[in-house]
């Protein structure tokens, strides 16, 4: 240990395939369970640093594994501060391409590393980061995947009665009416006072999002996310030019450069970047100041045990995307308040596995 910090001692990570409580059917994939390579990075001093990477497909979960495991030995011994560890594997990485996998597990590291750092400053990952705990105002993003519309209405009020005052719901059916229909059947079950997010997985092409968003403009959603491929920032700038509904994109964001372009670009009226995507805790800091700076407002792509830290330090805090699907193997979740999570007030980010789920659903 030298100048009081932390040095690594090793790098475990482990794949669960948790079952998801809603399954999610979205115009890519219907999702229903979700593959989760927990990490623990442990210290010769005897702090462990948490994080997890939703991985999508369980193939991912396996490569994410074995990425990791291949830099331990290189790890073993470099200082665990998130610098020093982006420092120890910029050059095992630059040939490969620090990208896919390869970005989600240094942001996992990156993540795990921030979290060690505030167990061993005694703080909550929130004062670290120079803000105070507050609730983080939430949208319920759990389910109203591509269902018909008398069954997205019965969740859409479940979904509220689990204490939000927000939901998200999926499109990019076949047919726009069958869309129109099921905005309209979660607006009608949830009454006005409930903001509704739409979520288009990129299905459309700019051709028919000039229609099909249109045809929604006028449904008072809180934003349409992702109608086309997530990197036409011409095709959504133009979009977010012509429409009255804020159109939000995010969660594809590699690193903070992309949000830097997609700003500059004037793609969307908001963004929501992806804790792992946009590069971990570092990622997340250097993209809220380009928000920032920007003018615009910031969400977040799930992780919602850690982002909430992070959006009650962005200043320019929209809504926290809330989903359950770590929950599982989760000691403590965050707990939901009036629609907003509670930032925990322990040392860390409050990542911490109930070590007999994790073994109950662990594969390989
Ligand atoms: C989403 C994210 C992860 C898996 C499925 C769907 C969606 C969202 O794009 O924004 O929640
Ligand atoms: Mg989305």
């Amino acid at each position: 240990m030298s100048g009081g910090g932390l040095t690594v001692r090793s790098l475990e990570a482990r794949l669960v395939r948790v079952p998801m409580q809603r399954p999610l059917g979205t115009s890519a994939a219907r999702v229903t369970e979700a593959p989760i390579v927990l990490i623990d990075l442990h210290t010769a001093e005897g702090v462990t640093g948490r994080s997890y990477l939703f991985c999508y497909l369980d193939a991912v979960g396996h490569a994410v594994v074995v990425l990791a495991d291949g830099m331990n030995d290189l790890l073993a011994g470099t200082a665990a501060d998130p610098a020093a560890l982006r420092r120890a594997l910029a050059a095992h990485t630059r040939l490969v391409g620090a990208t896919g996998p390869i970005a989600s597990v240094l942001a996992g590291l990156d993540v795990a590393a921030w979290d060690a750092l505030a167990v061993a400053a005694g703080l909550p990952l929130v004062r670290l980061l120079g803000a105070a705990p507050r609730p983080v105002p939430a949208y319920n993003s759990n389910g109203l995947g591509l269902l018909a519309p008398a069954a997205v209405a019965t969740q859409a009020v479940e979904l509220v009665e689990e204490g939000f005052t927000a939901v998200k719901v999926r499109l990019g059916r076949t047919r726009a009416a069958d869309d129109l229909a099921a905005v309209r059947a979660v607006r009608g079950a949830v009454g006005p006072e409930i903001a509704v997010m739409a979520d288009f997985n990129q299905a459309l092409s700019l051709t028919e999002a000039r229609s099909r968003c249109h045809l929604l403009d006028d449904e008072g959603l809180a934003w349409i996310e992702e109608p086309i491929r997530h990197d036409d920032y011409t095709g959504t700038a133009e979009l977010a030019a012509a429409l009255r509904t804020p159109v939000q994109i995010g969660e594809n964001f590699a690193g903070p450069r992309s949000l830097a372009a997609a700003t500059a670009a004037r793609a969307a009226d908001l963004v929501m970047p992806d804790l792992d995507r946009i590069g971990g805790v570092t990622g997340w800091l250097a993209a809220a100041a380009i928000a920032d700076a920007a003018g615009v407002p910031m969400s977040s792509h799930l992780y919602p045990e850690v982002s909430a830290h992070l959006l009650a330090a962005t200043p320019t805090a929209h809504w926290l995307e809330y989903v359950d699907w770590a929950t599982p193997v989760l000691a403590e979740p965050p707990p939901v308040v009036d629609g907003a999570v509670r930032v925990p007030e322990e040392a860390g980010s409050g990542l911490r596995w109930d070590e007999e789920a994790v073994a109950h659903y662990r594969v390989g």
